[in-house]
């Protein structure tokens, strides 16, 4: 059994797409928001899910709010360090710290649109895809490897509300996926590039479908 923690900010939906997934190997073993009102942890604490909450307003600086972080998630020996939603940027000791272990969900086609108000800019520069990247977290922003990306069209009548709500749902598909294939070791970090290594079994029901 494979061990996530998982960081929000908010809403918490992609978490909840994480949990309903049901993924074999995978147990969340921790959900933190820096948000005390997310109402994602809400949601987490109903399920029975172990949540916190730590404050980043409560903080002196940005380093003493990651190295409370850190203390607190290093208690769960966790194996993967999700950001599903979670908006705080992070220190470099952060990243570093869990290098190869921290994995974000970010809402545009990396590397377009890294940081905030990502759909307001994508309909501005009149693209006509959107979508979501994951990624594994570096200390550049949004700047780490890419491990998986969902593309939706850009409708002409398209706002942030209708934009997002689209993007969302490919998020939900997308990380569920991506959970899967970390916990199952198929994931590979090759310089900037990730490999997905596919399993036996898998490999022989695509050659059976060849
Ligand atoms: N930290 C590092 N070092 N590297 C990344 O790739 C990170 C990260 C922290 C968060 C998520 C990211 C996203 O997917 C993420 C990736 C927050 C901001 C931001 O500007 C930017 C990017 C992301 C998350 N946050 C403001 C801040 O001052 C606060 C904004 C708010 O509270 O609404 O930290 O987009
Ligand atoms: C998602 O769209 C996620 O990609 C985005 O916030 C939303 C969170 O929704 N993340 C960021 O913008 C990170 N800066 P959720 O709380 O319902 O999962």
């Amino acid at each position: 059994m494979k061990k996530i923690v998982v960081l929000i900010s908010g809403r918490g939906s992609n978490l909840r797409a994480v949990v309903e997934a049901r993924i074999a190997q995978a147990e969340i073993v921790a959900v933190i928001s820096n948000q005390a009102n997310a109402q994602g942890l809400q949601w987490a604490a109903e399920q029975g899910l172990t949540t916190h909450v730590i404050e980043h307003s409560k903080f002196i600086d940005r380093e003493e709010f990651d190295h409370t972080l850190i203390r607190l998630i290093d208690g769960y020996q966790p194996d993967l360090v999700l950001l599903a939603g979670f908006m705080r940027i992070l220190s470099s000791e952060f990243c570093l710290h869990y290098a190869g272990k921290l994995i974000n969900i970010h809402p545009s086609l990396l590397p377009s649109f890294p940081g905030l108000h990502t759909h307001e800019r994508a309909l501005e520069s009149g693209c006509r895809l959107a979508g979501c990247t994951i990624h594994f977290v570096t200390p550049k922003l949004d700047g780490g490897p890419i491990i998986a990306q969902g593309a939706v069209p850009i409708f002409d009548h398209d706002t942030v509300e209708t934009l997002a709500q689209r993007v969302l749902k490919i998020e939900h598909q997308l990380l569920p996926q991506v959970v899967n294939d970390f916990v199952s070791d198929r994931l590979e970090i090759k310089g900037n590039r990730v490999i997905r290594h596919s399993d036996a079994t898998q490999d022989e029901e695509a050659n059976l479908l060849n």
